[in-house]
């Protein structure tokens, strides 16, 4: 239950000149959780204009003493590097500190869902859930039975390139070499969206084009909300979402292998997972 998530701080570097692609923010906010070996923190943040609505979530930071004397409850003025393909927190600056409204876990990213149901293990078989892909079929999940299936969950608007977006590079990121290797050409790619309202079928097929997914491969789904949410919860996703901001959403990430008959095979947490890895371990799945 690692969490990897970046944070953002928003002011464009208006007098930069814009030599640079990497776009800076920034955040103000409460830290909520302080996760150290991991180099991140949790932040419950005011709306980062031009990124993100008010949210909280953990970021990264790659210079660990950001971290010294930092507590939780503290509020901070922070500045976000947004890169295309990265985020982390570049200074931090403690400007007091407030009581914490509640105890400093951070739902998004808790190991298990509270009330829902029990969290699959491996070797235990999937249950079945009805979808729409991004052609505005019907699916269910069990008609990918027969097929291996590497299968995650995202929110198209996500607005962390080390989040949802990750994901999405790292399934293109492994078409090529499932369609190379004659051993991985059943296995199937499937993209859930948590998002249903925003991420319609029309919005997952211009997402899957942006992303060159070669839809005989890979297959977005969406569906209905609670149903959604009651799958996802199986692999340990967790999702809140703000009432306030309809693109405000917490999440976590996990990407799951499933093997042919329908059974979970593995999960991964965060985002530290790498295509080359999956790939390894698609080859002992049946
Ligand atoms: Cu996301």
């Amino acid at each position: 239950m690692r969490v990897h998530l970046v944070l953002v701080l928003a002011i464009i570097a208006s007098a930069c000149g814009g030599k640079t692609t990497d776009r800076t923010y920034a955040l103000q906010g409460q830290v909520l959780q302080i996760d150290a070996p991991n180099k991140q923190l949790t932040v419950k943040h005011e709306e980062i204009k031009g990124l993100m609505p008010a949210m909280t979530m953990p970021y990264s930071v790659r210079d660990e003493k950001l971290l010294n004397g930092l507590a939780a409850g503290d509020l901070i003025d922070a500045r976000l590097v947004v890169e295309s393909n990265d985020a982390y927190l570049r200074t931090i600056r403690k400007v007091g500190q407030a009581p914490l409204e509640k105890p400093p876990v951070d739902e998004a990213t808790a190991p298990a869902v509270r009330t829902g149901p029990e969290l699959l293990k491996p070797g235990e078989r999937v249950p079945d859930a009805s979808f729409v892909d991004q052609d505005g079929r019907k699916r269910s999940f069990h008609a990918f039975r027969g097929s291996p299936v590497v299968m995650t969950f995202i929110y198209t608007r996500c607005p962390l390139p080390t989040f949802c977006p990750l994901m999405d590079r790292q399934f293109a990121a492994m078409q090529t070499p499932l369609k190379d290797d004659p051993a991985l050409s059943k296995v199937r790619l499937v993209t859930v969206s948590f998002d249903p309202k925003f991420d319609t079928p029309p919005v997952l097929k211009r997402h899957a084009q942006t992303l060159h997914a070669d839809l005989a491969r890979w297959t977005f789904l969406t569906g209905d909300r609670d149903e959604v949410d009651r799958f996802a919860a199986r692999f340990g996703v967790s999702i809140a979402r703000a009432m306030s901001d309809p693109r405000d959403i917490t999440h976590n990430l996990r990407t799951v292998i499933v093997d042919a008959d329908g059974k979970l095979v593995k999960v991964y947490t965060g985002n530290d997972w790498l295509p080359d890895q999956v790939l390894a371990d698609l080859k002992h799945v049946g």
